[in-house]
């Protein structure tokens, strides 16, 4: 990782003016990580603009940037319709599919183009780049930052510490997946630096009916086999991302080494989510049903069917029962 470190460093002091974005519906470990972006470059004595959507419907985010302008933090944005890249150094954080970043149209009018990101390499990612480090042993796009912190030999503040902890948090849900003794290190550095409990908990705090709702998806779901569960949403939409969380929060249960979870994407597309404590391979699995991912992650689409039939080929397939 020292070579990615010293080339972004490089980048960084070699641009004056310097745009960070992330994805978009953006999380703690996304902003966090521009957060502390943000603060290296201005340590480099260099102009950087974190590119945010002009309505924030996470209110955990907005309490966040309220708190950076109360505690004088340097905190530079820009919404994403003023921005005129012209050619500048843009940074993306936390995705490298273009299509899902804040602003994809961005992407095409600069050619210095950095992505750092701890998601599973996708067919769709943005290939023209000056530097891309996409890493999945990584828990999260904070611990990246973390130890970029560490190499430089730099601090940010225990408020953005907190952030970062919060994302990081988000990321591994509660160190439960992708940990590592890195993961570990990153989380004890942040620590070091000052990241409040307190505050963290309160970040991490949801809305009340979005937890109603997903206690819900839960308690319908049931082992189809000796190792698998099953759980098929109502009728009502869902975002990919809301099925994958769902999936990934049945894998603490009892006897479950795989979990799927089944959901109206849009009025004509269905989309499962697939999750695996690692000895069973889901991608296998969704591959069958015309999807991809990796080992432990993967999804797939199906158009113009029912939940009902999706279910059907699924248990198919992985020889399950109703
Ligand atoms: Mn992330």
């Amino acid at each position: 990782m020292e070579l990615i470190f010293k080339t972004l460093t490089n980048l960084i002091k070699e641009n004056d003016n310097i745009y960070i974005m992330t994805h978009k519906n953006p999380d703690f470990d996304g902003m966090g990580s521009a957060i502390c972006l943000q603060q290296i470059i201005n340590s480099f004595k260099k102009n950087s603009f974190i590119i945010l959507n002009n309505k924030e419907k996470n209110k955990s985010l907005e309490k966040s940037y309220k708190l950076l302008k109360e505690n004088n933090l340097y905190f530079n944005y820009i919404y994403k319709s003023k921005v005129n890249i012209n050619n500048n150094l843009l940074i993306i954080l936390d995705t490298h599919k273009q299509i899902i970043t804040e602003s994809p149209e961005l992407i095409n009018r600069t050619s210095k183009l950095v992505i750092i990101d701890h998601h599973i390499k996708s067919k769709d990612y943005i290939n023209e780049s000056t530097l891309s480090y996409i890493d999945s042993s990584l828990s999260s796009t904070v611990e990246f930052m973390a130890k970029y912190l560490k190499y430089l030999n730099k601090k940010v503040d225990p408020l953005i510490a907190t952030f970062m902890l919060v994302g990081l948090e988000i990321d591994t849900n509660n160190f439960r997946l992708k940990t590592t003794k890195d993961t570990y290190a990153s989380a004890s550095f942040l620590s070091e630096l000052g990241a409040d409990n307190v505050l963290k908990q309160e970040l991490l705090q949801e809305n009340k009916e979005d937890y109603i709702k997903r206690q819900k998806l839960i308690e319908k779901s049931y082992m189809i086999n000796n190792n698998m569960i099953l759980c098929v949403a109502d009728e009502e939409l869902y975002e990919s991302k809301d099925l994958a969380y769902i999936a990934e929060q049945l894998l603490q249960f009892e006897n479950v080494a795989v979990s799927f979870v089944i959901g109206n994407l849009a009025k004509d597309k269905i989309g499962i989510s697939a999750r695996s404590l690692g000895k069973i391979n889901v991608e296998e699995i969704m591959a069958k049903l015309g999807g991809g991912g990796h080992i432990t992650e993967a999804a797939t689409q199906i158009k113009n069917s029912t939940l009902k039939d999706v279910k059907k080929q699924l248990l198919e397939i992985v020889g399950g029962i109703k």
